[in-house]
Order: structure tokens, then C-alpha cells, then sequence
């Protein structure tokens, strides 16, 4: 059957770049976690902002749900179908603008993904403040959407603060251009601002003008075994007077024993108990001295460094890998939580009783980014449409005041929680920005709202 929406964007993007067979559209309708499925209409991929206005347009006309979609690599089912909407990839907008290598900036196309921005950068002597493990396939238009975290958060802040400037396409399809390359602006709102977090409900990100850093040459890299959480903490307060601390994670002894299983690694340490720091530190001189000096007043039980690249890889590679091995035992629920650090020994201790009464096995594997607050709480043997363990975390985060979404964003998976964490004032107000932007609630219209 012919789909007069369809033709039009074949028209538009060239019949090749509109994919309808099933099997072509199978890599866009399930999220990475396997949680989440749609069914596309069928998948549109422009090549350029025009080519994504008339697309919208189009949409818009026909009144049809579009999904804008990055390298599909969200784990809050955010930027998967519902049944019958549209997907937009951005994944064809590639353009690496120059760097800027006196104010440290560059412009880039939003289907870039976070490895060639990077490699981008670091040609031209510069780098870029958010790092995370799907580097290779996240794209900088999905880590806009989503204003993505990572691994740096602690130094450089999330995507948001790399941002001086956007591209974007509206839901009537006009362009907002906002690329004033300033790092000083005040001249009303802020809309890349506003666009980073906003999941594909306000506008497509088409281009990014992105804030750049300087290369670090000299990096440190420690794994930690230390007997408690609250002796990891207290870690924590010591290594934050570090001016080179780079990355400070957190991960426990179930998450070592399943990367060891699943990745044919030998444990770091002979025994497997307590909690596991890794601890980066990178800058300009060898910072391992400052490192070495800081660990002389952490108490710990074991420890591993590392300052050369395979050997930091290695010690990486424990916390890195946590996510494909958890991904190879089954779907997991993934629960990316952030919390007061004052209140994180209680969530630890309260969140596996939690689970088990919540689902009886269930099993919670626990790691994150212990210097932001945010744990990944990942929860393996309850059936991916069961939302026991998801309302059993989310309310003990929230009895606790953390935020049931630290760097992931909401997507499909969590908006029957947002009121848990939002209040009914805020959400009335970002409903009005969503009214004032896409009156039609044409775009991501199954995320973020509950
Ligand atoms: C990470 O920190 C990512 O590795 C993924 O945010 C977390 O798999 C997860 O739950
Ligand atoms: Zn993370």
C-alpha cells in the first residue's frame, strides 16, 4: 500500500534514505538495553537541515509522531518508536566544522558521534569534556537530547555546559540558529540550554556548536578496593582537593565477578569483596606524584595504577564493560538514580532488601559515578514489562531526595515516576514550553510526559 507521507519524504531525502522493510528498520525500533521495542512507519534519514525541515513539515502536515533518533544507544527507551511513528535519524548529518584552535570551539553536525568528534579535536590539539563507553556509537545530537554524563561529569560537567551554541528544527519547521560562538551571551533565554534534556519533544538538533578543552597528556589511572562504602566516600572528600582529578567510579564486587566472566578477565584483586574505586587523574604534567600523595591518606585494601595507556585500559576495563556484561545475562532494568552523597550508604543498604521484597531474585548489580551521586542501579531476573523493581527504587530514591534520573533522561521508561521527583508547578511549566513549541505534540509525543 502506498503511504502518501512516505512518498513525500522519499521525495525529500531520495527513495534510498526512507527505509519500510522490517528487517531495514529492525536496528531503529529497539533501544540498546532490549527493553524497549516499536514498530516504525518507517525510518527517514536526511542529509542535511533542510533536508530534516521538510521532513518535519511533512510530519507536521500529517499530522504524524516523529521520533528523532541519534545512534540509538539511550537506555530509557527514549529514542525508540511507539506503534506506527516515524524515526528520524540524524545520523547523516556529518559535518565537522574546523576547530577553532584560539578559542577552542567547533560546530558539528548532530549524527557525529562522540569517537570522531573526539578524533576530530584531538587533530587539531584540542578535546572534548564529556567521555562514556558508547562513545563509538552515541551521537552528538542524541547526547544533546539527552544531555548526556559520562565518565568526566565531575570536571567538565555534562553536555549541557559544552554547549555555546545550536541547531535546531522546530516542529513547524522552522530553523533556530542559534551559533553565536560567544562564550559570553546574555541576551534572554536560553534555548541550547533548554534543548539539552529535552529528549526529542521540543525541536531536532541538527548541529552543535560545542565548547572544546585542552589536551590532557598525562593521565593516572588507580583501581581502589576499600572495605566500605563510607570509606569510599570518604575517598571521595580527599581526591576532590585534587586540581587533576579527572574520574572518580564506583563499582561492586558482583559487577567485577560477571566483566570477569563475560570479558575472560582475571580479577583485579585476589579478593573480591568490599567496593572498588577507579580513580583518574590527567593533566598537563605527570599528575601520578599528586595522586600518590592523596592515596597516602585514604585508608584502602588493595589498589592497582596505572599510567600507561594499556595498562590504564586494563583497569578501565572493569568498570567500562559493566554494561555488555550485565546486557549478555539478560534485559536488564536499568535504573540510573542519583542521590545526595549524604544519603548514599542508606540507599545502598536499603536498595537490595528493596528489590528482594519488590521481586523476590531479582538481582541488582550496582556502579556509577560516585563523585556526581549517580549510581546505575541495574537490575537483572524481573521480566522487562514488570515495574516492581523500577517503582521500588525510584520511590526509596526519592524518599531519600535524589532524582530518578541522573544522566539517562526519562524516555518511555520512567515518565509514570517523574512526578515522584518533579513537582505538579514544573511540569505544568515544561508542558506550557512543549504546548508554545509543538502545539501538535508531534514530536517524541510518547516520552518524557506522564
Ligand atoms: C555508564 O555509566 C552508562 O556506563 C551506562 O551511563 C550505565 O549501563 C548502565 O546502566
Ligand atoms: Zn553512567
Amino acid at each position: 500500500m502506498t503511504d502518501p507521507l512516505r512518498e513525500r519524504c522519499a521525495a525529500i531525502v531520495g527513495a534510498p534514505h526512507v527505509l519500510s522493510d522490517p528487517e531495514d528498520r529492525a536496528g531503529y525500533e529497539t533501544d540498546w538495553t532490549g527493553r524497549f521495542h516499536g514498530v516504525a512507519r518507517f525510518v527517514v534519514r536526511p542529509a542535511n537541515t533542510d533536508e530534516v525541515a521538510a521532513t518535519v513539515r511533512a510530519c507536521t502536515d500529517a499530522r504524524a509522531a516523529l521520533v528523532p533518533q541519534g545512534g540509538n544507544t539511550g537506555l530509557v527507551g527514549g529514542s525508540v518508536p511507539g506503534h506506527g511513528d516515524v524515526v528520524l535519524s540524524v545520523r547523516r548529518l556529518q559535518a565537522l566544522g574546523p576547530v577553532d584552535t584560539v578559542a577552542g570551539e567547533v560546530t558539528v553536525g548532530a549524527g557525529v558521534t562522540l569517537e570522531d568528534l573526539r578524533n576530530h579535536a584531538l587533530a587539531a590539539g584540542w578535546d572534548f569534556g564529556v567521555d562514556l563507553a558508547s562513545r563509538g556509537s552515541a551521537t552528538v545530537g542524541g547526547m544533546i537530547a539527552t544531555n548526556a554524563g559520562g565518565i568526566r561529569v565531575l570536571r567538565h560537567g555534562p553536555m549541557r555546559s559544552q554547549l555555546l551554541g545550536i541547531e535546531a528544527v522546530l516542529a513547524d519547521a522552522r530553523v533556530i540558529r542559534r551559533m553565536p560562538g560567544l562564550k559570553k551571551d546574555n541576551t534572554g533565554y536560553d534555548i541550547p540550554g533548554l534543548l539539552a534534556g529535552s529528549e526529542g519533544t521540543l525541536a531536532v538538533v541538527t548541529a552543535a556548536h560545542l565548547r572544546l578543552t585542552p589536551i590532557k597528556p598525562s593521565r593516572v589511572t588507580a583501581l581502589l578496593r576499600l572495605a566500605t562504602l563510607r570509606a569510599a566516600l570518604r575517598a571521595v572528600q580527599s581526591l576532590r582537593a585534587l586540581s587533576s582529578l579527572d574520574a572518580v567510579e564506583v563499582f561492586f564486587p558482583e559487577g567485577v565477578a560477571l566483566v570477569c566472566r563475560h570479558a575472560g578477565l582475571e580479577p583485579p584483586f585476589a579478593t573480591p569483596d568490599g567496593v572498588y574505586l577507579l580513580v583518574e587523574c590527567a593533566g598537563q604534567h605527570d599528575p601520578t606524584e599528586e595522586l600518590a600523595a592523596a592515596l597516602e591518606t585514604i585508608s584502602f585494601e588493595d589498589s592497582a595504577i596505572a599510567t600507561e595507556r594499556p595498562g590504564r585500559e586494563r583497569l578501565w576495563a572493569y568498570r567500562e564493560r559493566h554494561t555488555e556484561a550485565i546486557n549478555a545475562e539478560g534485559v536488564p532494568h536499568k535504573l540510573d538514580v542519583s542521590l545526595p552523597l549524604a544519603r548514599m550508604e542508606e540507599f545502598t543498604a536499603r536498595v537490595r532488601p528493596a528489590l528482594e521484597d519488590a521481586v523476590p531474585g531479582a538481582r541488582p548489580i550496582l556502579f556509577g559515578h560516585l563523585a556526581d551521586g549517580n549510581l546505575h542501579v541495574n537490575v537483572l531476573g524481573a521480566e522487562p514489562d514488570d515495574e516492581r523493581p523500577d517503582d521500588a527504587v525510584f520511590r526509596l530514591v526519592a524518599s531519600l531526595g535524589g532524582s530518578i534520573s541522573a544522566e539517562h533522561g526519562i524516555g518511555r521508561a520512567k515518565r509514570r515516576w517523574l512526578t515522584l521527583t518533579r513537582s505538579p508547578e514544573d511540569i505544568a511549566a515544561m508542558r506550557a514550553i512543549k504546548q508554545a513549541l509543538d502545539p501538535h505534540g508531534i514530536l517524541n509525543p510518547g516520552v518524557l510526559f506522564p
